[in-house]
């Protein structure tokens, strides 16, 4: 069954989405076999947070647009499974904060950024980063730290969805601003961002650019207002209380 075949009435449809464009992803040589895991692990945390986008993650979504809108040099960072889950939505928001798109991966290998690449510039992007691989981000070994020095290493403000904690932390020593799309509030990259977005990415990206496209125009002290009333750590409180309250998606799976 391929993604258009799944009946869009059933119960999981989302889910099935999802896990064939990660499949998907892997069969194209743009996801790695770990994404493969990392998917699982998000898609369990997704179930447990009832599937659905709580007011905390809407209003860090907000604070997310806003402190984009506010950057002088963003730059949203792509790795093997935001490009097979969103490549079309990350390149909307790209465009709608005027952001750099970086490739950066985990497990890198110049192959799968060359591919991830092309699969973003095949959903619209025209510029993608990650390919001079001429910057670093310190404290890490080589392979994890490559960064392009005109894009990650330059940029103020860096959207790191599903990152690994250790190059969560290394970008926070280096002063970044960090926001970080992860489902898992207990994970460490949530716990290093300044705006947590505790939500699936499939809704995550698209809010963000929504919440960017509302507040374009918006004068800086509106913005600042913003991003100064977001509390990163009652985002990740109310979404462990969510868990906690167990209100499950789908009792009828
Ligand atoms: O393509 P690469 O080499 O850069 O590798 C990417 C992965 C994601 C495999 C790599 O960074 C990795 O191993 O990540 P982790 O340490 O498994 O962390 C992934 C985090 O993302 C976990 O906390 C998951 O709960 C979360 N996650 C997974 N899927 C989603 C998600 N969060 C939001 N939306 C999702 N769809």
């Amino acid at each position: 069954m391929d993604e258009t075949e799944i009946p869009e009435d059933h119960p999981r449809y989302a889910s099935l989405v999802t896990r064939h464009r990660i499949e998907a992803g892997v069969e194209q040589g743009i996801t790695s076999k770990q994404g493969l895991i990392a998917q699982g692990r998000g898609e369990a945390f997704d179930y447990l947070l009832g599937e659905r986008t709580l007011p905390s993650a809407d209003a860090a979504a907000r604070a997310a647009a806003a402190t984009l809108l506010l950057a002088e040099r963003p730059v949203i960072s792509v790795n093997g499974n935001v490009a097979a889950l969103a490549p079309s939505e990350t390149v909307e928001l790209a465009a709608a904060v005027d952001a750099d798109l970086e490739v950066n991966l985990f497990n890198h290998t110049d192959e799968r950024v060359r591919r991830i690449a092309d699969h973003l510039r095949d959903h619209g992007a025209s510029e993608v980063k990650g390919l001079a691989g001429d910057g670093e981000i310190p404290g890490l070994d080589h392979a994890r730290g490559v960064v392009d020095a005109d894009g990650i290493e330059a940029a103020d403000v860096v959207v790191v969805p599903l990152e690994d904690g250790d190059r969560a932390a290394a970008l926070d020593a280096m002063g970044k601003t960090e926001i970080v799309v992860d489902l898992n509030p207990g994970s460490r990259s949530p716990r290093t961002a300044d705006v947590p977005i505790l939500d699936n990415l499939l809704r995550a990206v698209p809010n963000v650019t929504t919440h960017a496209r509302d507040l374009a125009g918006a004068p800086p002290d509106e913005l600042e207002a913003i991003v100064d009333a977001f509390d990163a750590d009652a985002a990740l409180d109310a979404a462990e209380a969510a868990i906690r309250e167990g209100s499950f998606a789908s009792p009828d799976e």
